[in-house]
């Protein structure tokens, strides 16, 4: 019966969602008309992204070189995505919770977690991962989607709590094609949960590009289906980043509920280390977007507002060089952890089925020694 159903609890002016994504300072580093968000940050902080930018770009390389020297067996690299990756995540608190997929080493880095911890992760070691969620940080997600639903699941908690925290879900394009993004995206709609979810579109899921997951305008415009804000930020912008990230962030504080950031941005590197990009795609294409690289664009602004120096280079070429020195460190010298460790840290006592899986491995492993 028609006149039984209910207007939506929410309402969004559909043309809010615009296909043109927010930009601030423009590829060739000048400052666009944009006038609803602010790039007025003190130097400081403007030096700071910047510095992340750049030390992320470093640390991705160091990976890279690890994975082909045989040290790793595989790394997924962030070229490209430095941008989005630290725009978005410089304007949380430290009690915010990201909810990251696998390719995050610049929200990684902005929140203090170390190149070793990094490491561990990509080296497969067993504790890899461990220490993330010291700094809020949930375990990396290789499954495909799954974790914007703990990110939905930790917000609602949140809100009853009645703390103001926000979470944020980090997902690719192709993640938004999963069941599960759009049973977070539902959820957090329909409970109006603090959750902000953060789309990288970096064009390609492996070799399946953007045009393959969604036939509507944008994944931004699929917010106005959940009834929830959306927007599109050029992602290789990192002042727009930050800036439509605060005011996400900001609105699901205030109890205005979640919202769809579709961040525009390219990965430059292959899928992974085991991935052949030169199969599905152009070199044209990607002399195109590495023309958009959002590191020297950045430089260039920051040279025209007289926060870039000589001095600023070296510090962030130190601390570069420092971290990268960790990483390898860390990765090729750190001993294995106690395997039987794995058991011990399930459950405060442990099973006897767990017992016996223990017991049987460290048998075979002694008949290894
Ligand atoms: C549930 C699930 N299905 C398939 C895969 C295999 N897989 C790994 S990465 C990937 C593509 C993800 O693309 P996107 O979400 O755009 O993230 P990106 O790698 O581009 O950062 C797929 C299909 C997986 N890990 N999990
Ligand atoms: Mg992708």
């Amino acid at each position: 019966m028609a006149g039984s159903i209910q207007a939506p609890v929410t309402s969004v002016d559909e043309g809010r969602v615009a296909l043109e994504p927010i930009q601030l300072v423009a590829p060739d580093g000048t400052p666009t008309t944009e006038a609803r968000y602010r790039r007025d940050h003190p130097p400081e902080t403007l030096a700071w992204l910047y510095e992340l930018m750049a030390v992320t770009r470093a640390l991705d390389t160091e990976f890279v070189n690890l994975q082909r020297q045989g040290e790793l067996a595989l790394f997924a690299s962030c070229r490209g995505q430095e941008a989005a990756q630290i725009g978005s995540a410089a304007c949380l608190r430290k009690t915010d919770w990201l909810f990251p997929q696998y390719r995050e080493i610049g929200a990684f880095l902005l929140r203090g977690i170390t190149p070793a911890q990094m490491g561990a992760v990509w080296r497969g070691r067993w504790h890899g991962g461990l220490g993330f969620t010291d700094k809020c940080v949930a375990p990396i997600s290789i499954p495909i989607g799954t974790h914007g639903l703990h990110a939905v699941g930790a917000a609602m908690a949140a809100q009853r709590l009645g703390e103001d925290s926000v979470t944020v879900a980090y997902l690719g394009d192709g993640a938004t094609s999963e069941g599960d993004a759009h049973e977070a995206l539902n959820l957090a709609s329909v409970y109006n949960a603090p959750c902000v979810f953060f789309v990288q579109n970096n064009q390609w899921a492996i070799s399946v590009p953007v045009s393959r997951q969604q036939a509507g305008p944008s994944i931004a415009h699929r917010a106005i289906g959940y009834g929830m804000p959306g927007i599109r930020v050029d992602g290789n912008d990192v002042l727009a980043c930050y800036a439509v990230m605060a005011e996400a962030a900001d609105r699901a504080r205030r109890g205005g509920g979640p919202t769809l950031i579709e961040a525009v941005t390219y990965r430059l590197g292959p899928h992974t280390t085991s991935d052949d990009p030169t199969r599905y795609r152009s070199q044209d294409e990607v002399d195109r977007w590495a023309a958009l690289d959002p590191i020297p664009r950045y430089r260039t602004y920051l040279q025209s507002v007289d926060v870039w120096t000589e001095r600023l280079e070296h510090r962030v070429e130190t601390r570069a060089a420092r971290l990268c020195a960790e990483l390898r460190d860390a990765t090729i010298n750190t001993p294995d952890m106690d395997v039987g460790e794995l058991f011990d840290t399930v459950y405060a006592d442990i099973t006897p089925d767990l017992q016996a899986q223990r017991d049987q491995l460290m048998a075979e492993l002694a008949k290894e020694a």
